[in-house]
């Protein structure tokens, strides 16, 4: 199937322009800014952002026409988009050969609801601090505490027995066709983890909070390590399939849904232009994606120099180490005092992480740069994940997480 021509792209879907000039003339991604102190000195760098993103900085996506944020809550009630009407439909795909000893359908009145999942979360509850980030935008949409019950739990209920490769899952879409974004995901990555990778959940906190609609609520799958599109917002029906490929929606629209998240570095905050003689404070953010991060590097040349196009990666600048930020105690992201409310999995039982950076998280990164000359100057930065490979590499396609090296332009004097 051909992407549908009323599909705009990612980029034209995000709500509110990411990366905006704002009115300190800094580049600047809002949402991870917006818990920082703003200042007018050529201190810019020197406070850090919340490491959680507040939930309303989150970036939306409005694909669902009309959105659901605008809707009333009798009509999310209406949709099964309010925690006392949710319902979760688990069958066997139609037309397919999975055996299902137990399906959980609204007909049999079997349906799985929010009664049932509280009930599971006393025993099962879990939860893990993950970046958001959609494969075909440059910046995280956010970095959030999520909590619910692995995605198991659930689907074991449902006594699935035979013919089972994936599962295909989906969401409320108005009833429109043409606006259902399916999912999906080998079982095994469903019913087991190796020791340490965190599981598929279906999420119904953020930050401590029930899932807003616009977050996905009241119940999103969460699915870690990988970019946003498998995380399907106000689930609703998941089925058992024999099939051995990825049907997803966003793979029709030419995604490469299999993609584990990557490695990258950005920059969060950079004035576009320094009085001669002074230092440039440089603070970025750096994505943690499945090979780690070992550290960060930033570059520095006059403008003027051509870019090479026998260097595509730009591995030939000379490119300095930046400093990683360590680990905070407080995480901001509306939660109480910045205080983590349960130990999530990815921390020790004492409240300290098990590795820093995290991975699937984010961590900050700073420099500081000083420039001999008056001029424009062309500034870049990358990372190196845990194995020693600079980004873009080793996956610098485009279409499986955009990892592209992010240039800026500095001027001083
Ligand atoms: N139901 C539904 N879920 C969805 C989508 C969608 O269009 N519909 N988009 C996916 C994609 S491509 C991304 S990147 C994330 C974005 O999550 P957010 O809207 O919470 O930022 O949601 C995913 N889940
Ligand atoms: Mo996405």
């Amino acid at each position: 199937m051909k992407p549908s021509p009323h599909q705009p792209s990612d980029r034209q879907l995000i709500r509110r322009s990411f990366l905006k000039i704002s009115a300190l003339g800094c580049l600047c991604i809002p949402n991870f800014l917006a818990g920082a102190s703003q200042t007018k000195s050529p201190e810019l760098a020197s406070n850090l952002p919340d490491y959680l993103t507040p939930i309303d900085q989150f970036n939306e996506f409005d694909r669902e026409k009309p959105p659901v944020r605008q809707l009333s809550e009798d009509r999310l009630r209406a949709c099964g988009l309010h925690r006392d009407t949710w319902q979760l439909e688990i069958a066997a795909e139609p037309g397919g050969d999975s055996q299902i000893g137990k399906p959980l359908t609204q007909a049999l009145g079997a349906a799985f609801n929010w009664q049932r999942l509280m009930d599971l979360a006393d025993q099962h509850a879990v939860r893990f601090l993950h970046v958001l980030t959609c494969t075909n935008m440059p910046d995280p949409i956010g970095m959030g505490l999520w909590e619910g019950i692995p995605l198991r739990e659930v689907l074991w209920l449902a006594k699935p027995s035979a013919n089972i490769r994936r599962i295909q899952y989906w969401g409320w879409h108005h009833e429109d066709p043409k606006q259902k974004f399916v999912s999906s995901l080998p079982i095994a990555r469903v019913l087991e983890d190796p020791p340490g990778e965190l599981p598929v959940i279906l999420c119904y906190k953020l930050n401590g909070q029930w899932l807003a609609p616009k977050n996905g609520g009241p119940v999103r799958l969460f699915v870690p390590g990988a970019y946003g599109n498998k995380s399907v917002k106000w689930l609703q029906h998941v089925h058992f399939s024999s099939g051995y490929q990825a049907i997803d929606t966003y793979a029709q629209w030419k995604n490469d849904v299999e993609s584990p998240l990557k490695t990258q570095a950005r920059f969060l905050k950079l004035p576009k232009k320094i009085p001669a003689g002074t230092g440039l404070p440089i603070l970025g953010l750096a994505q943690v994606g499945m090979s780690g991060l070992l550290k960060v590097q930033y570059f520095i040349q006059p403008a003027g120099i051509p870019s090479d196009p026998q260097d595509p990666y730009w591995t030939k600048p000379d490119w300095r180490d930046a400093q990683i930020e360590p680990a905070t105690t407080q995480w901001g992201g509306g939660l109480p005092e910045g205080k983590l409310p349960e130990v999530p999995l990815q921390f020790h039982p004492q409240g300290q992480p098990k590795q820093w950076p995290l991975k699937y998280g984010i961590a900050f990164w700073r420099a500081s740069a000083s420039f001999p000359t008056a001029g424009t100057y062309r500034i870049g930065c990358r990372a190196i994940d845990a194995n020693g490979i600079a980004q873009p590499l080793p996956r610098p396609f485009a279409r499986s997480g955009d990892n592209s090296i992010h240039l800026a332009s500095v001027t001083v004097g």
